[in-house]
């Protein structure tokens, strides 16, 4: 077994700073492997040996030579019972990044060895603490950008996909087992089910996990968040609504046609999905340089956003520039926004985009926006509470192989075709969906994952 190209040595004693860079109150080291204590011992006042697993115990550091570095808190998790599944002491120590240096080096000078990125979490994995899915769930949970991609993180890390990936396994085993024996007994035939059984059993566990793999998108969305963009012609009020969503004076908003010229963009929390919103420059026909290249950017932007607010001013009658814009319009991915809407109007005019009335500036319609908002990202509905969502591309890769096998399956059978081939593509089947929880999963892989963590996880 490697990690991160080095043989893995089990057991070793690695040491990192598990807390984020920068000041804090305090700062955690965390030293986890066999020899933990003996190395915290050689640099920590109490004796440690004697201390009881899952304890705390304030006493001072000091290094080799003796020199005092910080008063700290230790903790002890003995055998088994830590993150990593090995003996862990945490040092709790003061927050400052010259003393949290310091009490590091003097784990690594007592004896551990610095810890690669991602190697507690390797280590948990190794020991059977948690699965493949559940570690990339850690990685996800420190990541999370939003409240739902959190929780579904933490449903990860509490082994709702595993659990779900076992059940396709599981139900996929009584089919494989018959398969293989029909190619141990060929002349036998298919003795335990008929083919009709055979099929109406595959088919509606791959049923289940095209489901599972089309939530993908979802995840996506909920993982990465979305690219909203804000376009329209000058004046329309992009800037106003853009300030009016962030809740903050973000943008220029003046009454002069063409204020905003390059791309602003912005973080943006709504209905519990992340945004990055961007403002752009309104689209006219100009000869001015740098309106006009603003103007391009506006456009490119409107042409990779997943979703477009098209902003019109409902107050005054669209001319031709408008008209066209409104009809170039990504028919898909735009809601028109009508602004505002405080001023005298003549009903909006009636389109085939899905709209909404606001004012920007005198802030109303903004509830019934946000809900326009979700329904066009939501198109099928937003994902339930419960629902298992996939939000990682390794695992989508992994269900789309074994389904990709799986198919073959079911038209091998169809046509009668030689059980070899079919117990061949089941057993894919099985090591594609088993490769997601990490089991038969190459060394390489296992790194790749790995070192895309932090140090200290
Ligand atoms: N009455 C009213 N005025 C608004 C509303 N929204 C924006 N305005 C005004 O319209 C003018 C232009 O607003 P901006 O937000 O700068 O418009 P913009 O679309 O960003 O304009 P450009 O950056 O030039 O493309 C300002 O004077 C705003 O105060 C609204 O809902 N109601
Ligand atoms: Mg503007």
């Amino acid at each position: 077994m490697h990690f991160v190209h080095r043989p893995y040595v089990p057991h070793e004693t690695i040491s990192a700073i598990a807390t984020p860079p920068g000041e804090g109150g305090i700062a955690v080291i965390r030293v986890t492997g066999k020899d933990a204590l003996d190395v915290v011992s050689k640099i920590f006042s109490g004796p440690i040996h004697s201390y009881k697993t899952h304890t705390a115990h304030l006493g001072k550091i000091h290094d080799l030579q003796g020199h005092f570095l910080d008063e700290v808190l230790v903790l002890v998790m003995l055998g088994t019972r830590s993150f990593a599944g090995e003996d862990t002491v945490e040092i709790h120590c003061h927050g400052g990044s010259i003393v949290t240096r310091k009490v590091l080096e003097a784990t690594l000078t007592a004896g551990a060895r610095a810890a690669l990125p991602g190697e507690f979490s390797f280590k948990a994995f190794i020991n059977g603490k948690i699965d493949l899915a559940q570690a990339e769930a850690v990685q996800e949970l420190i990541g999370a950008k939003n409240e739902i991609a959190l929780q579904k993180a933490e449903e990860q890390l509490q082994g709702a996909l595993s659990d779900k990936i076992n059940l396709f396994q599981k139900e996929l085993f009584d089919v494989a087992a018959i398969l293989e024996a029909w190619v141990d007994f060929p002349e036998e035939g298919l003795e335990f089910a008929s083919k009709e059984e055979i099929l109406a059993m595959i088919e509606s566990t791959f049923e289940k996990m095209k489901n599972l793999s089309l939530t993908f998108h979802e995840g996506q969305v909920i993982k990465e968040g979305l690219s909203l963009c804000l376009v329209g012609p000058p004046n329309a009020g992009k800037s106003s609504l853009m300030n009016t969503l962030l809740g903050k004076d973000r943008a220029i908003v003046t009454a002069i046609a063409g204020t905003t010229r390059d791309i602003l963009e912005d973080e943006l929390l709504l209905g519990g999905l992340h945004f990055r919103i961007k403002d752009t420059a309104g689209i006219r026909q100009t000869e001015e340089l740098v309106e006009k290249e603003g103007i391009r950017r506006s456009k490119m932007a409107m042409e990779s956003a997943d979703l477009v607010l098209l902003l019109l001013d409902i107050s005054k009658e669209l001319n031709e520039e408008e008209l066209m814009l409104l009809d170039s319009a990504p028919f898909d991915k735009t809601l028109l926004v009508w602004n505002k809407a405080d001023l005298p109007h003549i009903g909006p005019m009636p389109t085939n985009l899905p709209s909404v009335k606001i004012s920007a500036k005198e802030c109303f319609g903004i509830p019934e926006l946000k809900k326009a908002i979700d329904q066009i990202i939501w198109k099928k509905g937003p994902p339930s509470q419960e629902a298992i969502v996939i939000t990682n591309a390794r695992h989508k890769m992994a269900l789309d192989e074994a389904l990709t096998a799986g198919t073959r399956l079911v038209e091998g059978l169809k046509l009668d075709i030689s059980p070899e081939f079919l117990s061949s593509d089941m057993r894919a089947v099985l090591r594609e969906l088993g490769t997601i929880i990490g089991k038969d999963i190459g060394d390489d892989i296992l790194s790749a994952i790995f070192s895309k963590f932090c140090v200290g996880k």
